[in-house]
């Protein structure tokens, strides 16, 4: 298995997040990504490359390009705002909810980054853009490793991708790296793609961005968002849109969730990604269903891990794995390192 790293991924280093009234220190730390990459190379697990440069008609294609060009510039205009601001994060404070108006951009950039932000436990640092861009370039390289006929490639980065929709960031993500190795898939001639996201929380970036579109199916396990995060979206009455109506396959699941559980709603997103005949298939890997991470409520063991990787094998079809969330970082390396191995040792 080809492992695309994304070296840059320490650039992004936010050091607070929102929550509960007070700034906590970040979950999501450079430790997490450093914990898988040592445990792959003392395991002698898969290939090291690096990614390839950025294709910005692709990531125009999956995101909005204004939205682009504002994370690119955001930290510089939060410098601009005042000199004093280069030593804290970039979180926003205002949102135009409800009966306000969206299609306005005011010129203020707080106000701004409230259309663009959907929560405040996203801190945007320095080198966000950059480590997010070469996250995303980490993603599109793995799937073009699977189109040039590699079985499976693994984007092993950071800040993860499935919470960034087509204009927006939240939940650590900035740039929807699933979405955008689907989207190179089918670019470089797979005509049905499927991605199925088994992080503890619901992908609705991905969701969102293939909502009305029957190329992509998207089929997801996660927490159930009458619970858990991002609660306003995930439930299983969501099946898709106009034409992509039936393409979207929501699996919330109870806090509490264990292994058999588990694997017995894995069944059902097996078989509806078997009846869709997909030509390659785009795994969003979080290892925060994991019963010690310390933000999420399953209890999947670390030996479930191995199982998830044969499970996942199982589909037998080219597959991209896309990191995402897992948080229990003295844990992190040998959850995810097993579903790697449980996945080449079927
Ligand atoms: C990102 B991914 C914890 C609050 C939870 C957001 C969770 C984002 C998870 N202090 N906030 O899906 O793993
Ligand atoms: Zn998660």
């Amino acid at each position: 298995m080809l492992i695309v790293y994304n070296e840059a991924h320490p650039r992004h280093q936010g050091s607070v997040e929102m929550f509960r009234g007070a700034l906590v220190p970040s979950v999501e730390v450079p430790a997490r990504v450093e914990r898988v990459r040592e445990e792959l190379l003392r395991r002698g697990t898969g290939r090291f490359v690096a990614p390839g440069a950025t294709d910005m008609a692709l990531l125009s294609r999956v995101h909005d390009p204004r939205y682009l060009a504002f994370l690119r510039q955001a930290w510089n205009e939060w410098v601009a705002l005042d000199p004093v601001n280069a030593g804290s994060d970039v979180l926003p404070s205002y949102w135009p909810i409800k009966a306000f108006r969206r299609d306005v951009e005011p010129q203020s950039f707080v106000a701004r980054l409230g259309l663009y932000a959907f929560d405040a436990g996203t801190p945007l640092t320095a080198g966000s853009w950059d480590a997010s861009r070469e996250g995303a370039n980490c993603a599109i390289t793995a799937a073009r490793q699977v189109l040039a006929g590699e079985s499976a490639a693994f984007a092993l980065t950071r800040p993860p991708g499935h919470h960034a929709g087509r204009d927006y960031f939240g939940g650590y993500c900035f740039l929807n790296n699933a979405a955008l190795a689907a989207q190179a898939l089918r670019d470089g001639g797979a005509q049905r793609v499927a991605i199925l996201d088994i992080d503890y929380h619901h992908g609705n970036g991905t969701q969102t961005i293939f909502y009305d579109r029957s190329d992509v199916l998207f089929v997801s396990l996660h927490a159930d968002p009458y619970t858990d995060y991002p609660y306003y979206i995930g439930y299983a009455d969501e099946a898709g849109s106009g034409p992509g109506r039936g393409f979207n396959f929501n699996l919330p699941l109870p806090r509490g969730t264990d292994g058999p559980c588990w694997r017995q709603a894995f069944q059902a997103a097996a078989t509806r990604i078997r009846a869709f005949r997909a030509d390659a298939l785009v795994v969003s890997l979080g290892v925060d269903t994991y019963e010690r991470d310390p933000i999420s409520g399953f209890r999947l063991t670390t030996a479930d891990f191995s199982r998830i990787g044969g499970a996942l094998a199982g589909l037998a079809l080219p597959t991209v794995l896309v990191f995402e969330g897992g948080y229990a970082v003295e844990d992190i390396g040998v959850n995810t390192a097993n579903v790697l191995d449980g996945f080449l040792q079927r």
